[in-house]
């Protein structure tokens, strides 16, 4: 198995913990999991962003993790980055506790998420169906709210 762990945190209140777990061939799935908190309750888009890079915060992440120059979309699509991962779901407690597999994210070989960003997000990710220029960007997720380096895990 290959382990990955990102510990998420911002400048309010959100952080939380995410594991990843993946076959060591690479071939199967990503099992994500873990726990968000401090989240107004409802939906929170969830993505990989392409930098390991927190100098600036959040921001310093860059865009959603994109190596094979798509456009932005949902965990389903044939047409998504490689860093939609959709959203999570926060309950009235604020919490949202994940765990879901994805099919395109890897933690091995050239296009591993490994020294890239989780992100949390104010609001929820339309999935590129929002009608908009920025939907086929960003998902109009808006500002992020915590987010963390994915390391290596034991
Ligand atoms: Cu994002
Ligand atoms: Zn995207």
């Amino acid at each position: 198995m290959v382990k990955a762990i990102c510990v998420l945190k911002g400048t309010g209140e959100v952080h939380g913990v995410i594991r990843f777990e993946q076959e060591a061939s690479g071939n199967e799935p990503v099992k994500i999991e873990g726990k968000i908190e401090g989240l107004t309750a409802g939906e929170h888009g969830f993505h990989i962003h392409a930098f390991g890079d927190n100098t600036n915060g959040c921001i310093s992440a860059g865009p959603h993790f994109n190596p094979h120059n798509k456009t932005h979309g949902g965990p389903a699509d044939e047409e998504r980055h490689v860093g939609d991962l959709g959203n999570i779901t926060a309950g009235e407690d604020g919490v949202a506790n994940i765990e879901f597999t994805d099919n395109i994210i890897s933690l091995t070989g050239p296009f591993s998420i490994i020294g890239r960003t989780t992100v949390v997000h104010e609001k929820k990710d339309d999935l590129g169906k929002g009608g908009n220029d920025e939907s086929k960007v960003t998902g109009n997720a808006g500002g992020r709210l915590a987010c963390g380096v994915i390391g290596i895990a034991q």
